[in-house]
Protein backbone atom coordinates (compact mmCIF):
# COMPACT_ATOMS: atom_id res chain seq x y z
CA UNK A 1 0.00 0.00 0.00
CA UNK A 2 1.33 3.61 -1.15
CA UNK A 3 1.40 5.55 1.99
CA UNK A 4 2.42 9.87 1.64
CA UNK A 5 3.34 12.16 4.44
CA UNK A 6 3.14 15.45 3.24
CA UNK A 7 5.11 18.61 5.04
CA UNK A 8 3.86 21.72 4.72
CA UNK A 9 2.75 24.80 6.32
CA UNK A 10 -0.37 24.70 5.13
CA UNK A 11 -2.55 21.06 6.14
CA UNK A 12 -5.90 22.74 5.56
CA UNK A 13 -5.43 23.41 1.97
CA UNK A 14 -5.01 19.51 1.09
CA UNK A 15 -8.95 18.70 2.76
CA UNK A 16 -10.67 19.84 0.16
CA UNK A 17 -8.74 18.47 -2.84
CA UNK A 18 -8.25 14.86 -0.82
CA UNK A 19 -11.57 14.86 1.02
CA UNK A 20 -13.31 14.37 -2.63
CA UNK A 21 -13.41 12.05 -5.91
CA UNK A 22 -11.29 9.44 -6.58
CA UNK A 23 -8.65 10.55 -3.80
CA UNK A 24 -10.97 10.02 -0.97
CA UNK A 25 -12.49 6.40 -3.11
CA UNK A 26 -9.11 5.31 -3.00
CA UNK A 27 -8.02 6.32 0.67
CA UNK A 28 -11.68 4.81 1.80
CA UNK A 29 -10.87 1.26 -0.19
CA UNK A 30 -7.56 1.46 1.71
CA UNK A 31 -5.18 1.45 -1.38
CA UNK A 32 -3.50 4.43 -0.54
CA UNK A 33 -3.18 6.51 2.98
CA UNK A 34 -2.38 10.05 2.84
CA UNK A 35 -0.89 12.49 6.05
CA UNK A 36 -0.39 16.18 6.34
CA UNK A 37 2.23 17.35 9.09
CA UNK A 38 2.37 20.69 9.95
CA UNK A 39 5.68 22.34 9.83
CA UNK A 40 5.10 24.22 12.73
CA UNK A 41 4.09 21.72 15.12
CA UNK A 42 7.89 20.98 14.58
CA UNK A 43 9.17 24.50 15.32
CA UNK A 44 11.63 25.21 18.44
CA UNK A 45 10.72 28.18 20.46
CA UNK A 46 7.68 29.82 21.96
CA UNK A 47 6.52 31.55 18.56
CA UNK A 48 6.49 29.08 16.70
CA UNK A 49 9.13 30.50 14.22
CA UNK A 50 9.49 28.88 10.77
CA UNK A 51 11.14 31.16 8.92
CA UNK A 52 13.76 33.71 8.88
CA UNK A 53 15.52 36.74 6.51
CA UNK A 54 18.13 35.13 3.99
CA UNK A 55 21.84 35.72 4.49
CA UNK A 56 22.88 37.70 2.04
CA UNK A 57 19.82 39.82 1.50
CA UNK A 58 16.85 39.78 -0.75
CA UNK A 59 13.23 39.83 -0.80
CA UNK A 60 10.97 37.13 1.18
CA UNK A 61 11.90 34.82 4.06
CA UNK A 62 13.53 31.37 4.04
CA UNK A 63 11.91 28.35 5.74
CA UNK A 64 14.47 27.42 8.08
CA UNK A 65 16.33 24.83 8.48
CA UNK A 66 15.72 23.30 12.05
CA UNK A 67 11.77 22.45 11.73
CA UNK A 68 11.89 20.83 8.60
CA UNK A 69 14.80 18.80 9.58
CA UNK A 70 12.96 17.63 12.79
CA UNK A 71 9.56 17.11 10.87
CA UNK A 72 11.80 14.41 8.80
CA UNK A 73 13.71 13.21 10.81
CA UNK A 74 10.74 12.72 13.26
CA UNK A 75 8.64 10.60 10.58
CA UNK A 76 11.94 8.84 9.43
CA UNK A 77 12.03 7.25 13.07
CA UNK A 78 8.75 5.54 11.99
CA UNK A 79 9.32 3.74 8.50
CA UNK A 80 12.01 3.94 6.01
CA UNK A 81 11.11 6.50 2.54
CA UNK A 82 11.58 5.39 -0.40
CA UNK A 83 11.91 9.10 -1.56
CA UNK A 84 12.01 12.31 -0.30
CA UNK A 85 10.16 14.84 -2.51
CA UNK A 86 10.93 18.55 -2.81
CA UNK A 87 8.62 20.46 -4.56
CA UNK A 88 10.20 23.10 -6.78
CA UNK A 89 10.57 25.03 -10.36
CA UNK A 90 14.14 23.96 -10.22
CA UNK A 91 13.04 20.16 -10.10
CA UNK A 92 12.70 17.27 -12.88
CA UNK A 93 9.82 17.95 -14.75
CA UNK A 94 6.96 15.89 -14.01
CA UNK A 95 5.12 13.64 -16.37
CA UNK A 96 3.38 10.46 -16.77
CA UNK A 97 6.68 8.01 -16.45
CA UNK A 98 7.58 9.58 -13.38
CA UNK A 99 4.17 9.23 -12.33
CA UNK A 100 4.16 5.65 -13.00
CA UNK A 101 7.53 5.08 -10.96
CA UNK A 102 6.21 6.86 -7.76
CA UNK A 103 2.96 4.80 -7.73
CA UNK A 104 4.41 1.63 -7.65
CA UNK A 105 6.41 3.37 -3.94
CA UNK A 106 5.34 2.30 -0.79
CA UNK A 107 6.22 5.49 1.14
CA UNK A 108 6.60 8.78 -0.53
CA UNK A 109 7.78 11.92 1.56
CA UNK A 110 6.95 15.62 -0.28
CA UNK A 111 8.22 18.71 0.91
CA UNK A 112 5.88 21.82 0.65
CA UNK A 113 7.73 24.88 0.56
CA UNK A 114 6.61 28.72 0.69
CA UNK A 115 8.10 32.05 1.06
CA UNK A 116 11.59 32.23 -1.10
CA UNK A 117 12.07 28.96 -0.12
CA UNK A 118 13.79 26.58 1.93
CA UNK A 119 17.36 26.21 3.64
CA UNK A 120 19.73 24.36 0.95
CA UNK A 121 20.65 22.30 3.71
CA UNK A 122 17.67 20.36 4.02
CA UNK A 123 17.79 19.88 0.79
CA UNK A 124 21.78 18.76 0.61
CA UNK A 125 20.70 16.55 3.64
CA UNK A 126 17.29 15.01 3.39
CA UNK A 127 16.11 15.53 -0.56
CA UNK A 128 16.47 12.20 -2.42
CA UNK A 129 14.21 14.18 -5.98
CA UNK A 130 13.41 17.13 -6.88
CA UNK A 131 9.75 17.63 -9.10
CA UNK A 132 8.39 20.37 -10.88
CA UNK A 133 4.94 20.32 -12.40
CA UNK A 134 5.51 22.90 -15.02
CA UNK A 135 7.36 26.01 -15.57
CA UNK A 136 6.02 28.46 -13.48
CA UNK A 137 5.95 30.04 -10.16
CA UNK A 138 3.04 28.82 -7.72
CA UNK A 139 2.90 30.46 -3.89
CA UNK A 140 3.96 27.45 -2.87
CA UNK A 141 4.44 23.97 -3.50
CA UNK A 142 1.41 22.63 -1.93
CA UNK A 143 -0.81 22.31 -5.28
CA UNK A 144 2.16 21.14 -6.67
CA UNK A 145 1.87 18.57 -3.91
CA UNK A 146 -1.58 17.56 -5.38
CA UNK A 147 -0.75 17.39 -8.64
CA UNK A 148 1.95 14.98 -8.38
CA UNK A 149 -0.63 13.08 -5.38
CA UNK A 150 -3.42 12.86 -7.70
CA UNK A 151 -1.23 11.63 -10.79
CA UNK A 152 -0.07 9.00 -8.49
CA UNK A 153 -2.93 7.32 -6.69
CA UNK A 154 -5.40 7.18 -9.64
CA UNK A 155 -2.33 4.65 -10.97
CA UNK A 156 -3.12 2.10 -8.22
CA UNK A 157 -4.79 -0.88 -9.65
CA UNK A 158 -7.79 -0.72 -8.19
CA UNK A 159 -8.34 2.82 -7.78
CA UNK A 160 -10.37 3.49 -11.01
CA UNK A 161 -13.21 1.83 -11.24
CA UNK A 162 -12.63 0.32 -14.66
CA UNK A 163 -9.46 -1.23 -14.36
CA UNK A 164 -8.40 -0.22 -18.18
CA UNK A 165 -9.01 3.54 -18.15
CA UNK A 166 -6.09 4.90 -16.81
CA UNK A 167 -4.21 2.70 -19.46
CA UNK A 168 -6.42 4.48 -22.05
CA UNK A 169 -5.08 7.75 -20.75
CA UNK A 170 -3.32 10.57 -23.37
CA UNK A 171 0.73 10.08 -22.98
CA UNK A 172 0.33 6.60 -20.94
CA UNK A 173 0.92 5.71 -24.52
CA UNK A 174 3.43 8.62 -25.39
CA UNK A 175 0.08 9.95 -27.29
CA UNK A 176 -2.47 12.11 -26.50
CA UNK A 177 -6.76 10.77 -26.27
CA UNK A 178 -8.85 10.53 -29.23
CA UNK A 179 -12.00 12.79 -28.97
CA UNK A 180 -14.78 11.42 -27.41
CA UNK A 181 -18.60 11.58 -28.03
CA UNK A 182 -21.82 10.70 -26.28
CA UNK A 183 -25.85 11.11 -27.19
CA UNK A 184 -26.88 12.82 -29.09
CA UNK A 185 -25.79 11.41 -32.40
CA UNK A 186 -26.33 15.32 -33.53
CA UNK A 187 -25.85 18.01 -31.53
CA UNK A 188 -26.24 21.88 -33.24
CA UNK A 189 -25.89 19.89 -36.84
CA UNK A 190 -23.18 18.41 -35.66
CA UNK A 191 -22.59 14.67 -36.22
CA UNK A 192 -20.78 12.21 -34.20
CA UNK A 193 -18.21 10.35 -36.83
CA UNK A 194 -20.55 7.91 -37.94
CA UNK A 195 -17.93 5.00 -37.72
CA UNK A 196 -18.11 5.76 -33.45
CA UNK A 197 -21.73 4.51 -34.26
CA UNK A 198 -21.27 1.49 -36.84
CA UNK A 199 -20.29 -1.52 -34.01
CA UNK A 200 -17.31 -2.41 -36.39
CA UNK A 201 -15.15 -2.90 -33.18
CA UNK A 202 -12.05 -2.97 -35.62
CA UNK A 203 -12.59 0.02 -37.28
CA UNK A 204 -13.71 2.14 -34.11
CA UNK A 205 -10.23 1.20 -33.05
CA UNK A 206 -8.26 1.99 -35.97
CA UNK A 207 -9.96 5.32 -36.46
CA UNK A 208 -9.41 6.17 -32.34
CA UNK A 209 -5.48 5.44 -33.43
CA UNK A 210 -5.56 7.46 -36.22
CA UNK A 211 -7.12 10.26 -34.34
CA UNK A 212 -4.95 9.72 -31.58
CA UNK A 213 -1.62 10.28 -33.93
CA UNK A 214 -3.12 12.63 -35.97
CA UNK A 215 -4.16 15.01 -32.78
CA UNK A 216 -0.32 14.27 -31.08
CA UNK A 217 1.30 15.20 -34.32
CA UNK A 218 -0.39 18.43 -34.63
CA UNK A 219 -0.26 19.37 -31.16
CA UNK A 220 2.23 18.27 -29.18
CA UNK A 221 4.84 16.37 -32.57
CA UNK A 222 7.61 16.07 -30.06
CA UNK A 223 6.15 13.38 -28.05
CA UNK A 224 6.17 11.42 -31.30
CA UNK A 225 10.22 11.89 -31.66
CA UNK A 226 11.09 11.42 -28.24
C1 LIG B 1 6.63 23.61 -7.46
C2 LIG B 1 6.19 25.30 -9.07
C3 LIG B 1 6.53 22.67 -8.46
C4 LIG B 1 6.11 24.32 -10.04
C5 LIG B 1 6.92 25.74 -5.39
C6 LIG B 1 6.62 27.87 -5.71
C7 LIG B 1 6.46 24.93 -7.75
C8 LIG B 1 6.58 25.94 -6.70
N1 LIG B 1 6.28 23.04 -9.72
N2 LIG B 1 6.40 27.27 -6.88
N3 LIG B 1 6.94 26.95 -4.80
Amino acid sequence: MLRIDILTLFPEMFEGPFGSSIISRAVKKGLAELHTHNIRDYAFNKHRTVDDYPYGGGAGMVMMAEPVATCIETLQAARTYDEVIFLTPDGDLLNQSVSNELSTRENLLLLCGHYKGVDERVRELFITREISIGDYVLSGGEIAAMVLCDAIIRLIPGVLNDETSALSDSFQNQLLSPPVYTRPAVFRKLEVPPVLLSGNDKEIRKWKEDQALQRTRQRRPGLLSD
